[in-house]
């Protein structure tokens, strides 16, 4: 099959909320020889991205937009385990990454594309799954000793909680101690910047080039980003 036409096949799988024919497209492309990360971010979410922008224009409804997820989500089941064995690890191996939706937001297949993404290049994933608070981030980044921490919005109504994160990680005086990127569709690089993040990416791909820049960089951010609280435990 070309792939103009496998791209056609994946949008009405995806369009017509069939899981089962998600899986059967994305085993059948695996065993063609395409490369997993590529038809599952130009193909198969490409066309949920579709379905969200005819919900959105009134032409699709809920169920319909669910059931495109859920073929979406098998799509990346069977992808799974072809994206780890493709992954050349590199020099990453045993840095621990927190992963979550933010509070109020049950979006989560970007978050499982690049959790998927790191685990197949080495990172340690402790995904805490969605609508987490930020009370849950600032314990899973305190009890695993954490340096790195990912957080995902999809809703615009969402996005300040990621701000809320960075600052109870301050309050607990454990900002110094993890590096913090964000994503998802409408998040910026500025915004990231805003909140005091370190860093955003756009995609699967994005994200872990932007993690495997954060794992390498010196544990302790510059004394400019400390809290007055964290600045005192660093006394
Ligand atoms: Co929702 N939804 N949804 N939805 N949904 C959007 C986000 C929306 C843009 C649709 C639209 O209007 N066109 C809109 C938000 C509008 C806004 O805030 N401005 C919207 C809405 C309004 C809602 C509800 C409020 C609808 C309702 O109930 N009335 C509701 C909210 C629920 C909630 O969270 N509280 C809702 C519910 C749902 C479903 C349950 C039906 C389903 C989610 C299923 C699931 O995730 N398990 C759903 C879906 C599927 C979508 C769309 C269609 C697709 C999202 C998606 O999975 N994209 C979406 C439309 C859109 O995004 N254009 C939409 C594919 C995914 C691979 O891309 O998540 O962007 P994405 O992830 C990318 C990058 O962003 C990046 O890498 C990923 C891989 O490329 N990335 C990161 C993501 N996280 C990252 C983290 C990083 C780095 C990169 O570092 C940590």
């Amino acid at each position: 099959m070309n792939q103009k036409t496998l791209f056609q096949r994946i949008e009405s799988s995806v369009f017509g909320g069939d899981a089962a024919g998600a899986g059967r497209l994305a085993d059948e492309a695996l065993r063609g020889g395409a490369d997993p990360l590529f038809i599952l971010e130009k193909g198969f979410t490409k066309a949920l991205r579709m379905v969200g922008d005819r919900w959105e224009e009134g032409e699709m409804f809920l169920p319909e937009m669910i059931l495109a997820a859920e073929a979406v989500k098998e799509a990346l089941r069977v992808r799974r385990p072809r994206l780890a064995d493709s992954a050349v690890r590199e020099g990453v191996a045993g840095a621990t990454c927190v992963l979550g939706s933010v509070r109020g937001d049950i979006h989560d297949i970007g978050k499982n594309i690049v959790g998927t993404m790191l685990e197949a290049f080495g990172f340690r994933i402790i995904d805490l799954g969605t609508d987490v608070d930020a009370s849950r981030f600032v314990s899973a980044v305190g009890e695993t000793g954490a340096g790195l921490l990912g957080m995902s919005a999809l809703l615009t109504s969402t996005m300040p909680e990621m701000g809320t994160v960075v600052r109870a990680l301050e309050e607990a005086g454990l900002r110094r101690r993890v590096r913090i990127a964000i994503g998802g569709a409408p998040t910026t690089p500025r915004f990231a910047e805003e909140i005091g993040a370190d860093g955003h990416a756009d995609d699967g791909g994005a994200a872990l080039r932007l993690f495997q820049g954060l794992a390498q960089e010196p544990p302790i951010p510059s004394a400019a980003r400390l809290s007055r609280s964290e600045a005192r435990h660093a006394d």
